[in-house]
């Protein structure tokens, strides 16, 4: 949770532009209808004139939280004797604004008090709070173009707050170190996104053996039964051989995915597996024997982790108890996991490729 809330906002973006939509609706019937939304450029000046409305936002922002195109098309229909800018918080105006005005979060949509002598005016007012010589409309932004940087031994955004002590960095890996970091990784056995993750994460797990403890999550099976027989398989693995584990895991990925996932076909699977056991001395009978005693309720546990932690896609990667965003490769995900100690054993800075990202996009999921 970020420490900045706006305590009037009670409404959300979506909400808002509910209620003003169905406002707007009725103002349409009696003026010339909706016209298409349109994605204005970027302004670089930030004056407001008399009768303009100013849209402050952050380029770097992309997701559904920055998005203003609906409230625009709205607004312009509600006061369409009004135009308006978009300023980027990262330019010089943007940024004095913001400042200015001591907002804490983005977007924030800005009238001239012209606004006030509008028609519509009385419809929006409830939502709205005088910010210097704007009227603000509370829109319930989320967004913080200042966090807190959580390593650099100062404070970023102004609160006093260094690093770890800002509640900015309460969901960061470098905030929650321990001596041996439990790195889990979530996945489907077959699912090909998990798949392009597993195999750096072998070749980390093999680097960092006994430093930190590693585990596959086999949580989910929605290709079909030779997925089932394969999460069992792994489960059985970790829970009978952890150390043998991860060497496993690079063969399956280098040898028996390719195959099995093209033919889908638990035949193919099963066959492959014990070769693949075999070849590491891995005792294929015993592991056999608890897939069938325990393969089913092995799998259980793991999909309830997966819904304790709120998991919906595979790969997804947490670092003592915290969600990663990594790139799938080795170099990348060695950085994460090496974040999380509180003395970087020597091993962290072991060689490790950087290049297998062309074949493991960061993004992508089953
Ligand atoms: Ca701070
Ligand atoms: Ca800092």
């Amino acid at each position: 949770m970020k420490h900045h809330k706006h305590k009037n906002s009670i409404f959300t973006i979506t909400n808002i532009v509910i209620a003003i939509l169905a406002i707007a609706l009725i103002f349409a019937i009696f003026t010339k209808g909706f016209t298409n939304p349109i994605n204005l450029p970027f302004s670089k000046k930030a004056e407001i004139t008399e009768t303009s409305f100013l849209i402050l936002t952050d380029e770097r922002c992309t997701g559904q939280e920055c998005n203003t195109e609906q409230i625009t098309t709205t607004l312009e229909q509600m006061f369409p004797e009004f135009s308006y800018q978009i300023i980027d918080y990262n330019s010089k105006q943007g940024n004095q604004l913001y400042e200015e005005l001591e907002l804490t979060t983005l977007p924030a949509i800005l009238f001239s008090p012209e606004i006030k002598e509008t028609e519509n005016y009385n419809q929006i007012g409830p939502y709205t709070e005088e910010k210097g010589e704007y009227i603000n409309l509370l829109i319930g932004a989320t967004y913080d173009p200042n966090p807190e940087v959580c390593d650099n031994g100062k404070d970023d955004n102004d609160n006093d707050l260094v690093d770890c002590d800002d509640a900015d960095c309460s969901s960061s890996v470098e905030c929650s170190k321990t001596d041996k970091p439990e790195v889990e990784l979530f996945i489907w056995s077959y699912c090909p996104y998990g798949v392009m993750a597993q195999g750096p994460m072998a070749e980390v797990a093999n680097i960092l053996a006994g430093k930190a403890d590693f585990k596959a999550i086999m949580y989910h099976d929605g290709h079909g039964a030779y997925e089932t027989q394969q999460n069992q398989i792994q489960a059985c693995i970790q829970k009978l051989d952890p150390n043998n584990y991860w060497s496993y895991s690079e063969g399956f990925v280098s040898d028996i995915y390719p195959v099995c996932g093209q033919s889908k076909d638990i035949e193919c699977d099963l066959a492959e597996s014990v070769k693949l056991m075999n070849s590491l001395s891995i005792d294929s009978n015993g592991i056999l024997a608890c897939v069938t005693s325990y393969g089913t309720d092995l799998i259980k546990e793991d999909l309830a982790h997966a819904q304790e932690n709120g998991v919906t896609g595979s790969p997804t990667i947490i670092i003592n108890g915290v969600r990663t965003q990594v790139a799938r490769t080795p170099a990348a995900i060695l950085d994460a996991v090496c974040s999380a100690f509180n003395d970087q054993p020597e091993e962290c800075n072991s060689e490790v490729s950087a290049n297998a990202e062309a074949q493991a996009p960061a993004g992508g999921s089953c």
